[in-house]
């Protein structure tokens, strides 16, 4: 090696160590930026937002035809947790989805539901106008409503106005069985509970994108179906996500996503089936009409969180520890002020174009 290639690869060394060194001075930067924002919304988040341009969500594509609906990986013929958990474990950073999990997923949600019967709920009321798009839901909330479980789907549904019991908590993870008697927190910790009830007369995607910055989800559906669209860590990165404590994104619209890509990862979820999905991973849920119940079980995992993205987990972690217990709950509702600033934003898009394939997947 003469004297020159060495000077040179020291210049070559140098200059990595500056650029990581400006990269990470990027990301301090907007790390602190958001936690000012969180803790600070008023000189900080509404700056920030320039009329609320950048954040409209209402573009969606002309037409869905040209889209491919790329699947995430499926299990058949698997019936207990311990099993599923080794297999989760071989490939903890991308979903899977176990099929036909729970042999008897209606009459199992019957006795729960009998079980449950006098624990009252929070539900959130709206009126529905359409199915909605992966940046914004179909409904628009007019408040919240407590009911006891036992009573909800012994209701008349009303024409479009919706009660959608979303991210609430009432279960002991041990009377959440497999075939085999065995509940998940025999295995894992799990952390938890974040249960879905509703009885829509339309399908709706509800629940537009969003991701879980510091947990594994673990989700059981038990009576209809749901489909999940599915946005890759990275891909959430493109849309200036912030924790608030759950993963929101800012900007971007159904149009600017579909722009340099034709397929969409989902995944349909049937009575009984498992659903594994890691921290990051971002998703839009579309329920489909009729009753339906999904149970999702949540476990920490910091480390995983900072493997898949540790910037986003760092500032996951951070706001996690900088908030009271109060707001720390999975719910987006009881979130931070800045959630409530982000609410105000124009938010009511246009029905996705995919609506119609997203129906069909669901009959
Ligand atoms: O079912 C829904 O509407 C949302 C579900 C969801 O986002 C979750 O379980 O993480
Ligand atoms: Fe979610």
């Amino acid at each position: 090696m003469k004297k020159s290639d060495g000077a040179a690869y020291f210049r070559m060394f140098i200059w990595f160590i500056v650029g990581l060194l400006c990269l990470n001075v990027r990301r301090l930067w907007l790390l602190t930026h958001h936690l000012m924002m969180i803790h600070f919304p008023d000189p900080f988040l509404v700056n920030y937002l320039p009329n609320g341009t950048g954040f409209s969500r209402q573009p969606v594509p002309e037409t869905c035809d040209h889209v491919v609906f790329e699947s995430v990986r499926e299990v058949h013929g698997l019936h207990d947790f311990k099993s599923a958990l080794k297999i989760i474990e071989a490939d903890v950073e991308r979903p899977i989805m176990f099929r036909k999990f729970l042999k008897h997923p209606v009459e199992d949600w019957k006795q729960l539901e009998l079980q449950y019967t006098n624990e009252t709920v929070s539900f959130n009321t709206g009126e529905q106008f359409h199915r909605g798009g992966l940046w914004a839901s179909g409904a628009q909330s007019t408040g919240k409503m407590d009911m006891k479980i036992g009573e909800f789907f012994n209701q008349k549904q009303i024409n479009s106005s919706i009660q959608y019991c979303s991210f609430v908590r009432f279960l002991d993870p041990k009377f959440v069985q497999d075939v085999e008697g065995h509940s998940l927190n025999e295995f894992i910790n799990v952390g938890f509970d974040t249960n879905f009830l509703s009885n829509f007369n339309e399908d709706l995607l509800a629940t537009p994108i969003h991701a879980a910055p510091l947990v594994k989800s673990y989700s059981l559906q038990y009576v209809g179906k749901k489909l999940w669209v599915f946005f890759r860590p990275e891909e959430m990165e493109l849309f200036d996500p912030i924790n608030i404590p759950s993963t929101n994104v800012m900007t971007g619209n159904e149009v600017e996503y579909m722009k340099n890509r034709n397929h969409l990862l989902v995944v349909v979820q049937e009575e009984g089936d498992f659903f594994y999905f890691p921290p990051h991973w971002g998703h839009a849920v579309f329920t489909k009409k009729g009753p339906n119940v999904m149970i999702n079980f949540r476990e920490l995992d910091p480390m995983l969180s900072l493997k898949i993205n540790f910037w986003r987990g760092l500032e996951g972690l951070l706001v996690r520890w900088t908030t009271s217990s109060k707001i720390k709950l999975f719910n987006p509702l009881n979130g931070l002020q800045v959630l409530k600033r982000l609410e105000t934003f124009p938010k009511f898009g246009k029905e996705s174009p995919c609506a119609s394939r997203f129906s069909q997947l669901v009959a």
